[in-house]
């Protein structure tokens, strides 16, 4: 479960209010990522989908608390359990089941399935790379080329607890960190790499607490409250864009299905899984929602529907969207 910790969100939100406005519209792209990812699953466990997919449960609140921290000029490089950033950020449910369905539609127009590839740099998205975490270092050259170019804009990425035993991850924040790299890193520890338990492949308790190696903030945060998420992120992007340099933050949630939809996670503890569903982002931000007023019973579901539709909508479109042309391959292959 989520720790008590005295580096969590709460005093960073006073300084980050959210309007009324805003807190509605976080709901709508976490219930909209809730929505896109319940029709994927049961897609793809109905053997429609192409390949595999990576379930969102659980992450929401990560996922569009980080996203909507950030300003359109900035550059995010997402993961493969961003979804809800990737929709903050632009990209339609439409190019995004399109490009799970490898058409031309997609966002990678065919050329890569799933969120793999799914970058548009006119909506400042680095696409996914498959290799974790190889996506850090090119976040982190992104951050250095607004150092040298003097542009006022931060570079946000992401790590699971898995991808950060990697090297890559410790060469990306050291160089990040010794270049005040104005780089801001999401860490999901959502328990488990693959069947992989925390415990299993890391020494320390948290993985904000690897940011003293590298001279940096380590701060760590529910990743259920999407409302303290997005408050901590703000804080440490406006930090970066001072010129303060990176901050690690930690997310603690739980992947609440399997690594992949192939995965039937029998090695997670049921106990586990029931803990945190209590805890569920989705519905926890929506009784807040309800319990402060700032949403009745009728808006909300006026969203939900909102979302149902825009979700079908989105898989019509795809399923009508055309295979990529075979003449196109060679396309942005820079020597062919
Ligand atoms: C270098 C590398 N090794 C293995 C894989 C296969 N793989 C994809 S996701 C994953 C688990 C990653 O765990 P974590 O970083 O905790 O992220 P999570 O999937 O839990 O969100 C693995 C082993 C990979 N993509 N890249
Ligand atoms: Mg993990």
């Amino acid at each position: 479960m989520p720790q008590k910790n005295s580096r969590n969100g709460s005093e960073h939100e006073s300084r980050h209010a959210l309007s009324i406005q805003q807190k509605l519209e976080l709901y709508y792209w976490m219930q909209l990522t809730r929505t896109y990812d319940n029709q994927m699953v049961a897609y793809w466990r109905q053997g429609r989908g192409l390949g595999g997919v990576f379930s969102q449960r659980g992450h929401e609140a990560i996922s569009v608390g980080t996203g909507y921290a950030l300003e359109p000029d900035d550059v995010v490089a997402p993961m493969h359990r961003d979804l809800g950033c990737y929709f903050v950020r632009g990209l339609t449910p439409r190019r995004v089941f399109a490009q799970m369905l490898g058409r031309a539609t997609g966002v990678s127009g065919g050329r890569d399935v799933n969120l793999h590839g799914a970058g548009d740099m006119n909506l400042n998205i680095v696409g996914f790379i498959s290799h974790l975490p190889h996506s850090l270092p090119v976040a982190v050259g992104v951050a250095m080329s607004f150092v040298y170019r003097k542009e006022k804009r931060v570079a946000l990425s992401y790590v699971g607890d898995g991808s950060s035993s990697e090297g890559l991850f410790h060469e990306s924040l050291n160089l990040a960190a010794v270049h005040k790299a104005p780089f801001v890193l999401i860490a999901e520890n959502n328990q488990y790499a693959y069947s992989t338990p925390l415990h299993q492949q890391m020494p320390v308790e948290n993985m904000a607490d690897r940011a003293v190696a590298y001279g940096i903030p380590g701060l760590i945060v529910d990743g259920n409250d999407v409302e303290a998420v997005y408050a901590v992120t703000k804080e440490a992007v406006a930090r970066a864009r001072a010129g303060g340099g990176p901050t690690l933050i930690e997310c603690k949630t739980m992947r609440m299905l399997g690594h992949a939809i192939h995965d039937g996670a029998e090695y997670v503890p049921r106990e586990l899984l029931e803990a945190w569903e209590k805890r569920d982002p989705v519905v926890l931000f929506e009784r807040r929602l309800l319990e402060q007023g700032i949403a009745d019973e009728a808006e909300i579901d006026e969203i939900k529907h909102r979302c149902e539709v825009e979700v079908a909508d989105a898989i019509e479109f795809a399923e009508q969207s055309p295979m990529p042309d075979p003449a196109t391959v060679s396309d942005g292959v820079y020597a062919p």
